[in-house]
């Protein structure tokens, strides 16, 4: 029964000094795995989440945010995109997003930890109901590094790095050796979008920083923009966009992306050229990479 002298936190430190709690409800599930503990909660404001090795994965109050900027900004640039690998995510959000363009003919989804996927479809209908009844998902459990380095070249337009942030298991995703892969086997109009971290604690501004030199000495066309999601430490957070041709302002497609009728909760026409338009501060951290 519910105690007004305690309260249950989930407490995730977002520096050494800045901490962020939501209390907690009703803690649903704890495992180990081979590859990272796994939690999901209950809490009033953000609904239910779940986290790994501690770090906040997804809410269902905000992961809207993330899921519609990381799919319908390469969507828009290129509507064309038929053949879509998304690494990580296996809690379904981006490849829900990526399923509401009928056109889209595969997307093949890499998840190294199949019980990331077990579970949000027992505790997360919202990002993962779609999983089990999609044909046109096909699902791999393996290492994200691994599995591209198998595929023959320009296997797809698009690569949605949906992964965790380059710590433990998602490190590999962050090398010259993984943007060079993704390279390859990205069609001559192939995009790529990956985690940017976010430019504010001193911790993801590393990891940005040097994600960013890497992936200008693979792709042509490298683009950084911006979203908010306020479960992730300051809640101003980036996601890279790379390409081989387009650039996602110039080449915008304004008029065949409305046309698609998708009704989004953050992304609209207005944001997706916005999110470009970086702040100075962030536009020096990047220069100088
Ligand atoms: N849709 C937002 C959710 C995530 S979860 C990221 C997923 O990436 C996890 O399920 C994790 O198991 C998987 N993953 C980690 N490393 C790899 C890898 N090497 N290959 C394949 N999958 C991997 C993203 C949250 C972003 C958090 C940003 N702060």
């Amino acid at each position: 029964m519910e105690n007004p002298l305690v309260d249950i936190l989930y407490t995730q430190n977002w520096d050494s000094s800045t901490k962020f709690s939501i209390k907690v409800t009703k803690p649903l599930h704890s495992e180990v795995t081979p590859y990272q503990r796994i939690d999901f909660f209950d809490s009033e404001t953000y609904g239910r989440f779940f986290t790994l090795d501690g770090l906040m994965m997804v809410t269902q109050k905000d992961e809207f945010a993330y899921h519609d900027m990381i799919t319908h900004v390469p969507m828009a640039t290129n509507p064309d995109i038929k053949r879509v690998l998304i690494i990580g995510g296996g809690d379904g959000g981006t490849s829900r997003e990526i399923c509401r363009y009928k056109h889209i003919e595969s997307v093949d989804l890499v998840e190294i930890d199949e019980r990331v996927m077990q579970l949000c479809q027992e505790y997360l209908p919202q990002t993962a109901g779609h999983i089990a009844k999609e044909p046109r998902l096909h699902l791999h459990f393996e290492d994200g590094l691994n599995y591209v380095k198998n595929k023959p070249d320009a296997s797809f337009d698009l690569i949605l790095v949906d992964s965790t942030d380059p710590i433990g298991s998602g490190e590999g995703l962050f090398t010259t050796e993984f943007y060079r892969q993704c390279f390859r086997v990205l069609s001559d109009d192939g995009i790529l979008i990956n985690q940017h971290e976010s430019p504010y604690y001193q911790f993801h501004v590393k990891e940005m920083r040097k994600a960013h030199r890497k992936i200008k000495d693979v792709f042509p066309i490298v683009r950084v923009y911006q979203y908010n999601i306020a479960t992730y430490p300051s809640g101003h957070w980036l996601f890279g966009f790379a390409s081989k041709k387009y650039d996602p302002v110039r080449d915008h497609q304004v008029e065949r992306w409305e046309a698609f009728g998708l009704k989004t909760m953050y992304y609209n026409s207005q944001i997706h050229e916005g999110a470009f338009a970086l702040p100075t501060f962030v536009n020096e951290m990047l220069a100088g990479t």
